[in-house]
């Protein structure tokens, strides 16, 4: 009789630590304060981690396996996986340990050493719900100058004939990102996210979550997340019905009081186990076959799963421990309560805030050209920021969330995962957004009291960084921009962002 761990993110019937799993075999589910608050996770994210838990473990009773599992309340609940093993040894007597790799290093390195603080055997199996191996990634890093998604994602594209003719990408191109980044316009027509409504178990742990975290970040209602292998279907299904023909051309676009836009929406779902990647990507190519999506908007949404999903797994594995000690920057500025409270006249920042607090939920470029760049420019800490999107996001585990934080924004790892740093001043989010036009700042002033902070604070970033960015090629035409300035204004540049972020860390409302 083996004992079968399944983690909260592991939630699929196919996973490697059930492919032999048999009648006899105890299958060890539990809801630790461990995970629950090693960061102070959203209480969305946390409610949704054990309603789709619990649900999974009825659908697993209801299969005929015996399953153990351990609620939060649970008087005799230890805490921690190590723990909740060795209580399921003493009270069963399993003669073996089976687990899958979990997706958060700091859980790997304590799982490794189960070997020595067990009396049996214990199986640590990869986990083979990706598309690449990490032993793959890095056979194919290895020896590269520079590792760049866009390469890694056709070899992809080849080796599991995605979009692919006979004679090379269907339509002739590899990435469509070009047609990609359509304004929003007014009136757009944007459908709802699709929404579950809680049941039973659902209501019982929105209950537990609000009696046991009510510190923790987030609003807890209206819940509507998919709880179960059914419902992530189900939401998959209307994202290709009625959302993706339009991903591509509004994949940047920002519009107040639309959170959801036409993103899918599903990542939370593939990152629990709940979905599995290459079913979603499938999907997503019949659309296409079956001329219900165009081009750009198909492979827009692939490449973010079989390209960019893959590859921040990838490079996780490849860098850590070391990978989550980056500061290129030296950056050192504490969050600003801002990202908290989203008490700021910056009506993006105050949207992006207010929208992830809401729904543990912000699309893409949210997450990257508002919150990530203004830390980007604003120089805060790394690790603050880290712990930040870790615990907000209910679609947020460290193999995921630490690359796009150190290496997609803030550029921590000094160009490991991308050539440049994602800096840009208001006149990207005016663009891309409907937001400036209610903000107390004006986008197309530069300097003064009025001015967009993201102005100044763009030019303060590259100034006092030149020593370390004036190299890349790929930032030589801001330079000769800010060289072309004259010292007046570089001056107003530098009085401006102290101003500023002098006000920010003394907590005024900037
Ligand atoms: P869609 O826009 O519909 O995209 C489809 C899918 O592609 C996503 O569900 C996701 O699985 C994948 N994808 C898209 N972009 C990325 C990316 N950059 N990295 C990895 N997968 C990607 N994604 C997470 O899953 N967890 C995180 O903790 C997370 N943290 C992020 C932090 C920052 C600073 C940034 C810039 C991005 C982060 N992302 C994270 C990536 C991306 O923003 C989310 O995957 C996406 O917003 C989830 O919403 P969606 O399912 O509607 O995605
Ligand atoms: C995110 C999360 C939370 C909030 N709670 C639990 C839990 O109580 N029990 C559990 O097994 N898993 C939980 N998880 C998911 C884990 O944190 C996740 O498995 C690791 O971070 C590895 O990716
Ligand atoms: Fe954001 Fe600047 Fe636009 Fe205000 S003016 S919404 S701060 S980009």
């Amino acid at each position: 009789m083996k004992l079968r761990l399944i983690l909260g993110d592991q939630l699929s019937l196919s996973i490697s630590s059930l492919s032999d799993v048999s009648k006899d075999d105890l299958i060890l589910m539990c809801e630790l304060r461990q995970e629950a608050t090693y960061v102070k996770h959203h209480k969305k994210k946390i409610a949704f981690v054990f309603s789709a838990m619990r649900h999974f473990a009825r659908d697993l009773r209801a299969q005929g396996f015996n399953v153990r599992y351990v609620a939060y309340d649970d008087p005799d609940n230890s805490g921690s996986f190590l723990g909740e093993v060795e209580t399921a040894l003493d009270l069963h007597g399993c003669d073996e340990v089976v687990l899958t790799k979990p997706g958060e290093h700091r859980l790997l390195t304590a799982f490794q050493d189960w070997p020595d603080a067990l009396s049996v055997p214990v199986a640590l199996r990869e986990d083979d719900r990706f598309l690449c191996t990490t032993e793959d990634f890095a056979q194919w890093a290895d020896g590269r100058k520079q590792l760049r998604m866009e390469y890694f994602y056709r070899e992809m594209r080849r080796k599991y004939a995605i979009l692919m003719d006979v004679d090379g990408p269907v339509g002739g191109k590899w990435n469509y990102d070009s047609e990609n980044r359509k304004k929003p316009e007014k009136g757009l027509d944007v459908p709802d996210t699709y929404r579950a409504v809680p049941d039973e178990i659902t209501r019982e742990v929105m209950a537990l979550v609000e009696a046991q975290f009510p510190d923790h970040f987030g609003d807890l209602s209206p819940f509507h997340f998919a709880v179960t292998r059914e419902q992530a279907l189900a939401a998959l299904d209307e994202f290709i019905a009625r959302r993706l023909r339009f991903f591509g051309d509004y994949q940047d676009a920002m519009i107040e009081g639309e959170p959801w836009m036409y993103h899918s929406h599903i990542g939370l779902y593939m990152n629990c186990g709940l979905l599995n990647p290459l079913e979603c990507i499938e999907r997503a190519e019949a659309a296409f076959h079956d001329g219900a999506a165009p081009l750009n908007a198909v492979e827009g949404f692939i490449r973010q799963i079989l390209g960019w999903r893959e590859f921040v797994r990838g490079i996780y594995w490849l860098k850590m421990p070391d990978y989550k000690e980056n500061n290129f920057f030296d950056a050192q500025r504490p969050l600003p309560s801002l990202y908290w409270t989203g008490d700021t006249q910056m009506n993006c920042m105050r949207q992006c805030v207010t929208e992830t607090k809401q729904n543990a939920y912000a699309h893409h470029i949210q997450r990257l050209m508002v919150l990530g760049n203004f830390a980007l420019l604003a120089g805060l800490d790394p690790d603050e920021v880290n712990e930040w999107y870790l615990l907000v996001y209910a679609d947020a585990y460290e193999w995921v969330e630490l690359p796009n934080v150190s290496g997609m924004i803030l550029f921590a790892d000094g160009g490991v995962l991308a050539s440049k740093p994602y800096a840009a001043s208001g006149s990207y989010i005016n663009k891309m957004s409907d937001y400036c036009g209610s903000c107390a700042y004006k986008p197309t002033v530069k300097n003064g009291p009025k001015a967009c902070p993201f102005n100044y604070l763009y030019w303060d970033f590259l100034a006092r960084n030149d020593g370390k960015l004036r190299s890349n090629p790929r930032m030589g035409f801001m330079f000769n921009s800010l060289d072309r300035m004259n010292d007046e204004k570089r001056q107003a540049i530098h009085d401006d962002s102290r101003r500023f972020l002098k006000a920010m860390q003394a907590d005024e409302k900037v």
